[in-house]
C-alpha cells in the first residue's frame, strides 16, 4: 500500500513510518458546525504554529486564525495541543477545529501540508498509537468497530475491546503458555538437572485448562464478530400468505407491495431493520407454491425464495392462520436447523386465534411460533420482542468487538494446543509439545500484535477511515 504525499509524491509504508508528520480531517466530509483536523509526528508542534501561531498550553483550547503558506487568512478556530507521550498516538498530536466547510478544511490541510506535514492514510493514526505501545491491535480494531456500531450491542461490544478486556484474556491465555514452555523446556535443557522438579508438571492437565479458556475467549470473539455482520432474515410461504405485509407490519415502512392477487411479490424486496443486538436485512419474497402452476417469472421468483430461504440466519415461514405447513414449508423448517426458524401465523383477525409468541413448537426444538395479524397490529409488537430475543441470546451479553482474523488466530492456537495435549498423552518428547505450545503462543500473539508483520499491520489499517 501506498501513500500520496500532498505534492504527489508516494510515501511507502516501509519509509521509516513515523519520521514524518501526518495530517487528516477527522470530522466525515461535508459541511458541519465544526471540523476537526488533526496532526501528529514529531514536527507536529512546529507545522502547527506555522499555520495556528504560538500554541496555548496542553490541552488548553484557544481562537486562533489559521493561515495558508502565503499568510493569508483561510479559517479560524480552536486550537489544541496534546505533547507525546499522552497523546492519542503517544506523539505530539494538535487539533485544529475549524469551519465544517469542505474548503475551508481543504485550505487548512494545504496549509499544513507546505508547512510540512503529509496527509495520512486510512488508519495511520491508529496505527501510530499502536506501534507507539500506547494501544494492542484488538483495541486498535475496537477503534474501527466503535465507529462502525450500528446497534446498542455493537456499542457496547466495541468498548469492551477498547477497554482492553479482550486484548488482556488473550494475553493472560499467552503468558500461561510461555510459563508452560518454560516448564517444558526446563526438562528438556536439564534432564539430569537435581534442581529440575523430579516429576513433570501434569501438562495435558495444563493444557485442557488453556484450551477451555482461549474456547472461552472465542466464543465472546464470535459473538462479536457476529454482532458486525448484519443478520439476514428471510420471509417465505405460500402466495397471498400476508409475508409483504408482515415485512411492512414489522419495519414500519411501506417497502413491498401488497395486493389480493397471489403473485404480488416476484422478486425479493430487501429493508434494513434492528433486531436486537445487530443491524438485520430483512427479505420479502415471492409465494412459493407448485412449480406446475407457474409462469416462468414466478418460477424464477420461487428460485430466488428458495435461495434466500437457504441463505438466512433466520428464517420466517408464513402461513395463514387455520392452516397447517405444507410438506415443503416442513421441509424448510427442518433445513433451517440449527439455525432459527418462526413459522408465523398470519391474518389472525380473519382466522381466528390470539395473538402471541411460543417458544415451542412441534417443528423442531429450533422452531418458534407466532400469531399476528399484520392488518390490526396484533402480535406484530409480540413477535418483534420475540426475533429480538432470539438474537440476543444468540450474541450474549459478553460479546468482544472482534473479527474473523481473531477467530482464525484463536483456532489456529486451539488447533496447536490440540497437538501439545495429545504430544503429553503420549509421551512424546518434550520438544515436540514445547514446539506446539511455541505456536500457539505465536497464534494469540498475533491477536493483540505482540507477533505483528507489515502485511497484517496492512491489512488491518487500510480498512478504517481516513483521520482515525
Ligand atoms: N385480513 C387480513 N388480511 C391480510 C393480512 N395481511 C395481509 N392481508 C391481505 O392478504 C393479501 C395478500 O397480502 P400480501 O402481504 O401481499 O401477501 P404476500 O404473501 O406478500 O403475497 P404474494 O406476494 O403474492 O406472495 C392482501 O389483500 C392483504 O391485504 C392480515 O393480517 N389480515
Ligand atoms: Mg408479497
Amino acid at each position: 500500500m501506498v501513500y500520496h504525499a500532498s505534492g504527489g509524491a508516494a510515501v511507502g509504508r516501509g519509509v521509516d513510518l513515523q519520521s514524518d508528520t501526518i495530517c487528516a480531517e477527522a470530522t466525515p466530509p461535508g459541511q458541519g458546525g465544526v471540523a476537526v483536523v488533526r496532526l501528529s509526528g514529531p514536527e507536529g508542534f512546529g507545522i502547527a504554529e506555522r499555520v495556528a501561531g504560538p500554541l496555548p498550553p496542553s490541552r488548553q483550547a484557544a481562537l486562533r486564525a489559521f493561515r495558508g503558506a502565503d499568510g493569508e487568512h483561510v479559517d479560524q478556530g480552536l486550537v489544541l495541543a496534546f505533547p507525546a507521550p499522552g497523546s492519542y498516538t503517544g506523539e505530539d498530536t494538535v487539533e485544529l477545529q475549524g469551519h465544517g466547510s469542505p474548503a475551508a478544511v481543504a485550505a487548512i490541510l494545504d496549509a499544513l501540508c507546505a508547512a510540512g506535514a503529509r496527509r495520512a492514510g486510512p488508519g495511520e493514526f491508529s496505527e501510530r498509537a499502536f506501534l507507539n505501545g500506547r494501544i494492542d491491535l484488538t483495541q486498535a480494531e475496537a477503534v474501527a468497530a466503535l465507529i462502525e456500531a450500528e446497534t446498542e450491542g455493537a456499542r457496547r461490544a466495541a468498548l469492551r475491546s477498547l477497554e482492553g478486556a479482550f486484548g488482556r484474556e488473550v494475553q493472560a491465555a499467552a503468558d500461561r503458555l510461555a510459563e508452560l514452555r518454560a516448564l517444558v523446556e526446563a526438562f528438556l535443557d536439564f534432564p539430569e538437572d537435581e534442581d529440575a522438579p523430579a516429576e513433570p508438571p501434569d501438562l495435558a492437565a495444563e493444557v485442557d485448562g488453556v484450551v477451555a479458556t482461549v474456547q472461552d475467549i472465542r466464543r465472546r470473539a464470535e459473538a462479536g464478530a457476529r454482532l458486525g455482520e448484519g443478520l439476514r432474515v428471510a420471509l417465505v410461504g405460500p402466495p397471498n400468505a400476508g409475508k409483504s405485509s408482515l415485512l411492512n407490519a414489522l419495519t414500519g415502512q411501506d417497502a413491498a407491495i401488497v395486493s389480493a392477487a397471489p403473485g404480488t411479490t416476484r422478486d425479493v424486496v430487501s429493508q434494513r431493520a434492528v433486531i436486537g443486538a445487530r443491524g438485520a436485512e430483512l427479505l420479502d419474497t415471492a409465494g412459493l407454491r407448485d412449480a406446475g402452476e407457474q409462469d416462468e417469472i414466478e418460477q424464477e421468483g420461487a428460485r430466488r425464495a428458495r435461495a434466500s430461504a437457504a441463505s438466512a440466519e433466520l428464517l420466517l415461514v408464513v402461513v395463514e392462520a387455520g392452516q397447517e405447513p405444507t410438506e415443503e414449508q416442513r421441509s424448510l423448517l427442518a433445513e433451517q436447523a440449527p439455525r432459527s426458524a418462526v413459522l408465523v401465523y398470519s391474518k389472525i383477525d380473519a382466522h381466528g386465534g390470539s395473538p402471541g409468541w411460543q417458544q415451542r413448537s412441534a417443528w423442531g426444538p429450533h422452531v418458534r411460533e407466532a400469531r399476528v395479524s399484520a392488518m390490526t397490529g396484533d402480535g406484530v409488537e409480540a413477535l418483534r420482542t420475540g426475533l429480538d430475543g432470539l438474537v440476543t441470546a444468540d450474541v450474549g451479553e459478553d460479546a468482544w468487538a472482534a473479527r474473523q482474523r481473531h477467530l482464525d488466530a484463536l483456532d489456529g492456537a486451539l488447533a496447536e494446543l490440540s497437538r501439545a495435549a495429545q504430544a503429553a498423552q503420549e509421551g512424546a518428547h518434550e520438544e515436540l509439545i514445547a514446539e506446539a505450545l511455541r505456536r500457539a503462543q505465536e497464534q494469540l500473539g498475533e491477536i493483540t500484535g505482540q507477533v505483528s508483520h507489515e502485511a497484517l499491520l496492512d491489512r488491518i489499517f487500510s480498512g478504517f477511515c481516513i483521520g482515525k
